[in-house]
């Protein structure tokens, strides 16, 4: 274990606040389907799947978590609310931590040969460059030397909003003209990197490549100009993904891990929708661990995925 994987009074708060939207939502639609009714009969437990799918928790997931309640509860039982809450809690809970992916403890990158590459891709606007700025203060609080690379070369703006987040973080940016060759930058920011002995190197992508084939090959090229620097460069490809898009966030992670090779993600935005169900949808129906969770704009909201706490969160605590 890591000393960051305390789970601190204040990160519950962080995530209890984040997910507030979420749990009225989900709870208020679990009262009302049970609402006139003193047993579990077939009615309640189509409505609760409908809570779930309602609840962005995705169709597949939500039939095996609806399967195994099924399986766990009789039939004409008497049942409450929270009796019902505490169910569904316990059986995502143990669906999730039935996929191969274990939580990460905290933010230490898994570091054998430094520089740690971590390569983040995604679709425009979903938070990658936020994301980068609160990992890379993560990594510096940690005590890890940063390197930032300014690959999305798009918009001047793209540019200049990483350079604001090394500012905040205090770790350099390695950053070329706008409409510079990417993966041109990624190599500048690995050479400097590897002179400098860093630690950890985030690279920036742009994620406004509309067709998968133009999009495969330009995260290939990247890909492949790091590896002339070093060559298991990326270590981690970290694909975000905008939480509050529920559905379509499900979506981007089907067309990019096709594209390209995925080793991680991050779900943003928890904070402020109450689609956060998709998080369990995603944790459950991909192989690739969640292991980032965004709950806000500020520098210290984004979280190491905790299976059990983010859903004794939303369902509240097992006592
Ligand atoms: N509320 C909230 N906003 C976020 C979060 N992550 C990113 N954002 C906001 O989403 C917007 C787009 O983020 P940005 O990092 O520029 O996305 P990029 O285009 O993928 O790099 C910005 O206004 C961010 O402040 C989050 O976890 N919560
Ligand atoms: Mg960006």
């Amino acid at each position: 274990m890591g000393i960051f994987s305390f789970f601190s009074k204040e990160k519950k708060e962080t995530l209890d606040k984040g997910l507030s939207k979420t749990k009225e939502s989900v709870f208020g639609k679990i009262a009302r389907a049970v609402a006139g009714k003193s047993k579990v009969d077939d009615e309640v437990l189509d409505n609760l799947e409908e809570v779930l799918i309602t609840s962005d928790v995705g169709v597949e997931t939500t039939l095996k978590i609806i399967e195994r309640i099924e399986k766990r509860v009789a039939l004409d039982k008497y049942m409450n609310t929270q009796e019902l809450n505490n169910i569904l809690r316990d059986e995502i809970a143990a669906l999730l931590s039935e996929n191969n992916s274990k939580d990460i403890d905290d933010f230490e990158a898994p570091i054998t040969k430094p520089p740690y590459v971590i390569m983040v891709v995604g679709v425009n606007g979903v938070g990658k460059t936020t994301t980068i700025g609160k990992l890379a203060y993560q990594y510096k609080k940690a005590g890890k030397k940063v390197y930032l690379g300014a690959a999305d070369t798009f918009r001047a703006a793209a540019v200049e909003q990483l350079q604001i987040w090394g500012d905040r973080v205090g770790v350099p940016v390695i950053k070329q003209k706008m409409g510079a060759d990417p993966a041109s930058v990624a190599f500048d920011t690995l050479s400097s990197a590897v002179a400098n002995k860093a630690d950890v190197v985030i690279i920036d992508t742009a994620g406004r490549l509309h067709n998968k084939v133009g999009l495969m090959n330009e995260l290939t090229k990247i890909k492949n100009v790091m590896k002339k620097v070093l060559p298991d460069a990326p270590n981690e490809v970290l694909l975000v993904l905008d939480g509050s898009t529920g559905q379509n966030a499900f979506e981007q992670a089907k067309q990019f891990t096709l594209a390209t090779e995925v080793t991680s993600m991050a779900i943003t935005k928890l904070d402020g929708t109450a689609k956060g169900g998709v998080v369990i949808g995603i944790s459950d129906q991909f192989k690739i661990p969640v292991k980032y969770i965004g709950l806000g704009e500020g520098i210290d909201d984004l979280q190491v995925f905790r299976k059990n706490e983010f859903v004794n969160s939303l369902f509240g605590d097992s006592k």
